[in-house]
């Protein structure tokens, strides 16, 4: 391998249902984990809430949630075969889980562990989309507002595996504020899981869009960040609920370098050049050079949309 590449790998999910054990999940985990190692990965990623059925989309307790769903170690009892067949094969991976801190705070969390099966980044999701009341007229809930504290760790970038490396969790991908930061930490590449229910609750969004604005949008972001990015899905229908696939893998240049094909258990695999966005970097974003943010306050100062400056 040459020495500015870097094998990655994302390893979609077909649907976790509520019946699943966490034990079953991890088994598939390790399946698609041997796959990517075997087709030269570094680095593998999988899903945002991997372990768990997308149980934001039932009504309960937090109480109930959080016994039935969250992750109170990590590694604890179920996740360890992960990690160790992750330093016995000598691969990193990227893992989205519900978890809930020693003092009792609930985060939807991603992890970054390397090649000897250290945790080296943790990432907590920011863009908490959905509600926090009950809809009983919706077909599910969408309730991440109400399970999840807004995430207080966001966006590092970590240099390990021999790339500078940062994570998002699926809704973040929406936002150009996530892809920005972590670009201008000198990220080469973003790894990020989602699951993306096909109908939208909030209003009649045609089905199609869901992944016409998945795709462009990882595409755009990728190129206006000069950055490979590669986002794993939990996809298919779990217990009856339907959540796109199309998991990719995108260049610096914005194109598709491999996509999924199925809504099932997948590994795609790309040995990524991360030299490819040197051009980009030094040319038409070359920041340094060009950025102008005197004129970017408003970004920062506005949460919404407001009066139009006069000057
Ligand atoms: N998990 C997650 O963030 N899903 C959202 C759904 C948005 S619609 C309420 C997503 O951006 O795909």
């Amino acid at each position: 391998m040459s020495k500015n590449k870097i094998g990655l790998a994302v390893a979609q999910m077909g649907p976790v249902h509520l019946a699943d054990s966490r034990t079953a999940v991890v088994q598939r985990l390790l399946e698609m984990m041997r796959e990517a190692k075997a087709r030269q990965a570094d680095l593998v990623v999988f899903p945002e809430l991997a372990l768990t059925t997308f149980f934001p989309r039932y009504w309960m307790s937090q109480e109930e949630a959080e016994t039935r769903f969250f992750e109170a170690q990590m590694p604890n009892a179920d996740v360890q075969p992960l990690f160790d067949e992750a330093r016995k094969l000598g691969i990193g991976f990227y893992l989205g889980y519900a978890e809930l801190t020693p003092e009792g705070r609930p985060y939807n969390t991603a992890i970054l562990v390397d090649k000897s099966a250290n945790i080296v980044g943790k990432y907590r999701k920011v863009h908490l989309p959905g509600h926090v009341d009950h809809k009983p007229d919706a077909p599910f809930q969408h309730l991440e507002k109400k399970f999840f504290d807004v995430g207080d760790k966001a966006w590092g970038v970590w240099d390990t595996l021999g790339a500078k490396i940062g994570m998002a969790l699926c809704n973040d991908r929406r936002w150009p504020e996530t892809w920005r930061v972590m670009s201008l930490q000198s990220a080469e590449i973003v790894v990020l899981g989602y699951n993306t229910p096909s109908q939208n609750i909030h209003w009649d969004e045609p089905v199609h869009l869901r992944m016409h604005h998945h795709l462009i949008t990882l595409q755009a972001s990728a190129y206006q960040n000069c950055v490979w990015a590669a986002a794993a899905a939990k996809c298919g229908r779990e217990d009856g609920f339907h959540m796109i696939g199309g998991s990719v893998i995108v260049s610096p240049t914005g194109e598709i370098a491999a996509q999924a094909s199925t809504e099932e258990d997948e590994v795609i695999t790309v040995q990524a050049d991360l030299d490819l966005a040197k051009a980009f970097r030094q040319n038409v974003f070359d920041f340094a050079r060009h950025r102008r943010p005197e004129y970017y306050q408003l970004i920062v100062d506005r949460v919404g949309p407001g009066e139009p400056l006069t000057s």
